[in-house]
């Protein structure tokens, strides 16, 4: 089943391709689109932090999506994303990556890719923007960020050519995106993301959480794509957002 054909909306410069997806989306744009800049001023994750994006250093693509699964499983559309870029990665760079719960992809540990999905009120229902950042070249890595994030350029050694990633990216995107929306796909894509991502189970890690912070080892995910977290004690949390840190790697 194809649930969409994507369409490229290609600007120099934005403050964030996700604002300009959901200005879009607003006006009554199809799923589909894909909001792509060279460059974002504005470029943002979560809890409004800043995402470095300078010119031609990254991809910078926001994709609009009208899910009609139910808004349960909404938190997977990261996990779409975070498969969609796994495999465009390994079919132009042969490059083997992680995903870290939630929204990061990593390549030795480190971090080279950032989602964002963010809800949006249309007036004709609601759409999701799946913003996707991912560094090309070390250009994009903030100087401070050096020892925790990288590049595809770095990790594969090869030069990245933005529009054929971004072409292998959108196909991925739409596959994953028709499985979810398949009989049984919201269990096939958490199965596939489990399988690709060493934090999914026995992983000690550190969660911060707003005001708290949790430490345990991963027990999986849950139906909606909450992280299940075995405290010292034996108790099972389930988290549904978070900063995860490896405690393996700090100390
Ligand atoms: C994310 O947030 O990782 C989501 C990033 C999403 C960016 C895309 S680009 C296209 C679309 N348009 C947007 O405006 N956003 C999306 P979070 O997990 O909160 O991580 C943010 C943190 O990552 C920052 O606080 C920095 O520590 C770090 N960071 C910033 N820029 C980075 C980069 N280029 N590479 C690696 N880490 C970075």
């Amino acid at each position: 089943m194809t649930c969409f054909v994507p369409r490229v909306l290609h600007y120099e410069s934005l403050p964030s391709t996700n604002t300009e997806a959901a200005r879009l989306a607003i006006e009554g744009a199809d799923e589909g689109l894909a909001v792509v800049a060279d460059e974002q001023t504005a470029g943002r994750g979560r809890l409004a932090r800043k995402w470095s994006s300078p010119k031609g250093a990254g991809l910078y693509v926001s994709v609009l999506l009208k899910p009609k699964i139910s808004p349960d499983y909404w938190p997977l559309l990261t996990f779409v994303s975070a498969l969609a870029v796994g495999d465009a990665v390994r079919e132009k760079f042969q490059l083997e990556t992680d995903i870290k719960w939630p929204n990061d992809l990593l390549a030795g540990e480190r971090k080279f890719c950032g989602i964002l999905a963010e809800v949006v009120e249309t007036g004709h229902g609601r759409a999701v923007v799946l913003g996707t950042g991912v560094n090309l070249t070390q250009a994009a890595v903030p100087p401070d960020l050096c020892d925790v994030a990288t590049s595809i350029s770095e990790a594969s050694g090869q030069h990245p050519d933005r529009d054929s990633l971004l072409a292998a990216f959108l196909v991925r995107i739409e596959y994953w995106y028709s499985i979810l929306h398949s009989e049984g796909g919201p269990d096939q894509l958490l199965s596939s993301w489990m399988s690709r991502s060493s934090y999914a189970l026995g992983k000690s890690v550190r969660v911060r959480d707003g005001e708290r912070t949790l430490e345990g080892v991963t027990a999986g995910l849950d139906s909606r794509g909450g992280l299940r977290l075995r405290k010292p004690t034996g108790e099972v949390v389930i988290l549904m957002a978070g900063d995860v840190t490896n405690l393996r790697a700090v100390s």
